[in-house]
């Protein structure tokens, strides 16, 4: 069913690849990457090992950002507003025990412990995470389909949209203290984005559990939406009948809409998003793609709609 799932990417854009995945195809078969993390200067967590499967999805032909960006670039407000807060303040974040619980109009609501969403079959995905602010990166990230999760509470006939409540600990999250935006940070989908099969809970990336300051231990990444669609840190998963309202969305709903599908044909009201500067570039370097590049997968998903309009 992933066979067909990937990007597609210009050959002009295909780069040397780096030594992340070329290590990777020599080792082959399950990574064990963690003694590659283990020297981790590269973010608080200490690093520890996933095992997951070498699946057929395919790679973008992007080369994969360095990990110490991906783990030090980061946005999460719970941890501060500049790039380098998170890795710098998310120590003590404490993640263990972690459960999340899932609720709402569904037939079997359950409280499910991070122990076993590790049970599920993981794989890696290489996705490109785009940014509202017109930067992107590229990055392995580790987890499974979303979609098989809210199978086991059975959705009822009511549910048409998934509500995510992301974590708010306030001894140990420093910027709860500034009211940047309404805590705890939410996020929102459609149920049928929440069900598409590149939507992935993610426990993972590049070969390791997720560093606190990338949304320990469990986040979203919904690869053909803006980056604050992907909630970090969930710790309830509610299914709801009405669009429910979103962190973004409430603090300024006319930069950042509910659907935030990358579109390069919708700017920003204070910006471009034609362009994008894929890091550690300094300059717009790349063109946006339509959905991020994943318009063949999920733009059926918005026939008959005015993406202008519901931006
Ligand atoms: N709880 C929470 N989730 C969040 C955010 C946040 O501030 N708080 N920032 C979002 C934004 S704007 C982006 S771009 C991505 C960044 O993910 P990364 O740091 O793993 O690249 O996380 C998203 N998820
Ligand atoms: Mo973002």
């Amino acid at each position: 069913m992933t066979k067909d799932l990937g990007p597609k990417i210009p050959s002009s854009e295909i780069t040397p690849r780096d030594v992340y995945l070329s290590r990777r195809r020599f080792m082959g078969g399950t990574l064990a990457v963690g003694a590659l993390a283990a020297s981790s200067a590269w973010g608080a967590t200490p690093a520890q090992a996933l095992t997951f499967s070498q699946t057929a999805f395919p790679k973008p032909a992007d080369a994969v950002t360095d990990r110490a960006l991906a783990t030090t670039y980061n946005n999460f407000y719970e941890f501060g507003t500049s790039k380098a807060d998170p890795a710098r303040n998310a120590g003590k974040f404490n993640t263990k025990p972690w459960t999340i619980e899932i609720g709402g109009e569904v037939a079997k609501p359950k409280t499910i412990g991070v122990e076993e969403l590790l049970k599920f079959d993981l794989e890696e995905r290489v996705y490109r995470l785009r940014c509202v602010e017109a930067w992107s990166m590229v990055i392995p990230w580790i987890g499974f389909p979303l979609l098989k999760l809210l199978a086991q509470v059975e959705p009822t006939s009511k549910a048409r949209y998934v509500k995510f409540t992301t974590a708010s600990k306030p001894d140990e999250m420093p910027g709860l203290s500034y009211r940047v935006l309404e805590w705890p940070y939410t996020e929102g989908l459609r149920l049928d984005e929440a069900m598409h099969p590149l939507t992935l809970l993610t426990l993972g990336m590049y070969g390791d559990v997720l560093p606190n300051q990338n949304g320990a231990p469990v986040r979203i990444v919904v690869p053909w939406k803006y980056g604050f669609k992907s909630a970090k840190s969930i710790v309830r998963i509610d299914l709801v009948a009405d669009e429910p309202k979103t962190a973004w969305n409430s603090a300024a709903s006319n930069e950042y809409g509910f659907y935030s599908n990358v579109n390069p044909a919708v700017d920003h009201p204070r910006w471009s998003q034609k362009r994008e500067r894929r890091l550690p570039g300094f300059f717009a370097n790349h063109d946006t793609e339509p959905f991020n590049g994943y318009g063949e997968q999920v733009a059926s998903l918005y026939a008959g709609m005015d993406l202008t309009k519901f931006y």
